[in-house]
């Protein structure tokens, strides 16, 4: 877009951002908004929440002071209370109130349509765009912070909100990428100690000798006007600042990167489990190798990866090389990426974990089909009640069309939050233990690591049960000598 000069004059006339709007109270949007809200730099903040059937409820919540996120939150609901009692914190319906802010964010989920398909579901997000395109004003600034595919900042979010506002990005109104880096558990701590990537989109303008001048990366008045809304909330964090793409492009590869490291140890567990040999033998002497410059960040290889983060971030990166890069793309060209491999890797544990139960079974002389599995851990995270693409499921899946009757449980998951378990989640161990022919533990959650050999064969009721380690958590010896057939991720050593 051609500007004459009045980039500059939006850039010095802006005065300083004193209204925020964060749209989409979930668990990046809750802490943001209350972050801005205790800044001194900043006079009110919107937190806009559709009052939609499933999150509605949220509303009243917060505007009472009490924190609708699930799990403990160090010092977020003390926070929300505080801002709440001094009125610079206000949860509203009304989308309309983003017109009376200097800045908005969007905070709003990128899922998968459906857990197999590797495309997302952009439609909440693109919601959000149209709600703050309908009420955008010239010079405000608009904030993604979702994850999205590398391109979206520049491309989609950026045409939804000219078309909707009539207005020109990079002229009219600023718009930048600021991806989240939030651990539940963690929320408070990691936006304020957390380096904070910034891109800001690209402007331009013509010189006096009519020559454009492009303005990306720290240069772009985006970028600029974004670093000011971040800076007060950061405490230890720096912001780095840089173009909208690369900062996409950052985000998903910190997900691809952690992704890819996890799944170097998976195919190595696989590799020792081959060739008879101990995978944590080798991790030592690999983790040895110390000294300037030498890193070798191996990971832990285990049942597979869940989350809503590794799942599909790799996609994402995959996605946008697609849309901004295929003609100039040397290499996966028709090839598989390692990215993308790494994801079939570390999909393909849960398959190798039923080979290991298979395994198992026929050593005690019976097979997967009549017999009766133990499934430890619907979470895909240890200690955790989350389970969003958890790898069990696969595992429980695959056992099932196997011929096998599978019990699960999982002391921290709501049995109301699994609909793929048809009878249901068990909460007592010793009616998932009852009669089972192989035990599996999927999570590492604290709960399995503390379990007596003894006790549990007494309940399977077997003289030879099979149990399998998902995650180093047991040790073998303790189970062999119980009578049990062990197997475990990388344990190659143990036959
Ligand atoms: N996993 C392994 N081996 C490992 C580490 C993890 O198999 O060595 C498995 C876990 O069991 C789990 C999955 O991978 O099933 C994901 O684990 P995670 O620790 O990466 O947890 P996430 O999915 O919550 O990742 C989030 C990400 N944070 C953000 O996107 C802001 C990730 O970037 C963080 O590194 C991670 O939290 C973290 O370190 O807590």
């Amino acid at each position: 877009m051609q500007t004459t000069g009045s980039i500059n004059d939006m850039v010095q006339n802006n005065g300083p951002i004193r209204t925020v709007g964060v749209i989409g109270m979930g668990y990046v949007g809750v802490p943001s908004a209350v972050l801005f809200a205790d800044s001194l730099q900043f006079e009110k903040v919107y937190g806009f929440q559709r009052n939609s059937e499933s999150s509605g409820y949220k509303i009243k919540m917060l505007n009472s002071g009490v924190c609708p996120l699930k799990g403990e939150e160090p010092g977020l609901e003390n926070l929300l209370k505080k801002v709440v009692a001094e009125k610079k914190f206000e949860c509203t319906p009304d989308f309309s109130k983003i017109s009376e802010c200097d800045a908005v964010t969007l905070a709003i989920q990128t899922p998968f349509k459906n857990s197999r398909d590797l495309v997302p579901d952009f439609t909440p997000l693109t919601e959000g765009l149209k709600n703050t395109g309908k009420y955008l004003k010239p010079e405000m600034l608009v904030v993604l912070e979702s994850t999205i595919t590398p391109g979206t900042t520049e491309g989609m979010a950026k045409e939804i909100l000219e078309e909707e506002s009539g207005l020109t990005a990079g002229e009219d109104f600023f718009l930048a990428h600021a991806p989240e880096r939030v651990m539940v558990g963690r929320l408070v701590k990691n936006i304020r100690e957390h380096d904070r990537v910034i891109g800001g989109i690209k402007s331009f303008y013509r010189d006096n000798s009519g020559k454009k001048v492009i303005l990306d990366g720290i240069n772009s008045p985006s970028t600029k006007r974004a670093m000011e809304l971040y800076g007060p909330v950061l405490t230890k964090g720096k912001i780095i600042p840089m173009s909208a793409t690369a900062a996409e492009v950052t985000k998903t590869t910190e997900n691809t990167f952690r992704d890819l490291q996890i799944a170097a140890a998976n195919q190595l567990s696989l590799y020792c489990e081959a060739m008879g040999i101990n995978f944590y033998d080798v991790k030592k002497g690999v983790d040895s190798l110390k000294g300037e410059g030498i890193t070798r960040a191996m990971l832990w290889p285990g049942a597979g990866v869940g989350g809503h983060c590794l799942t599909k971030d790799t996609y994402h990166l995959e996605r946008g090389v697609k849309m901004l890069g295929s003609d100039y793309l040397d290499f996966p060209d028709g090839h598989e990426s390692l990215y993308v491999l790494s994801r079939e890797i570390n999909d393909f544990m849960p398959k190798h974990m039923l080979h290991l139960t298979k395994s198992a079974l026929k050593q005690a002389g019976k097979s997967l089909k009549g017999s009766r599995i133990a499934l430890l851990g619907w979470a895909f995270l240890a200690n955790s009640d989350d389970a969003r693409n958890t790898p069990s499921g696969l595992f429980y899946e695959d056992a099932i069309a196997a011929g096998a009757e599978v019990r699960v449980h999982d002391p921290w998951i709501d049995p109301k939050n699994t609909p793929q378990i048809p009878h249901g989640l068990d909460k007592d161990l010793s009616k998932a233990l009852k009669g089972a022919d192989a035990v599996v533990v999927f999570t590492g959650h604290k709960d399995y690591c503390e379990l007596i050999p003894s006790g549990v064969k007494k309940i399977c009721g077997s003289q030879h049960p099979a149990i399998i380690d998902g995650r180093n958590v047991l040790l073998p010896q303790q189970w062999i000598k119980e009578g049990f057939i062990y197997k475990g991720i990388g344990r190659g050593d143990i036959l």
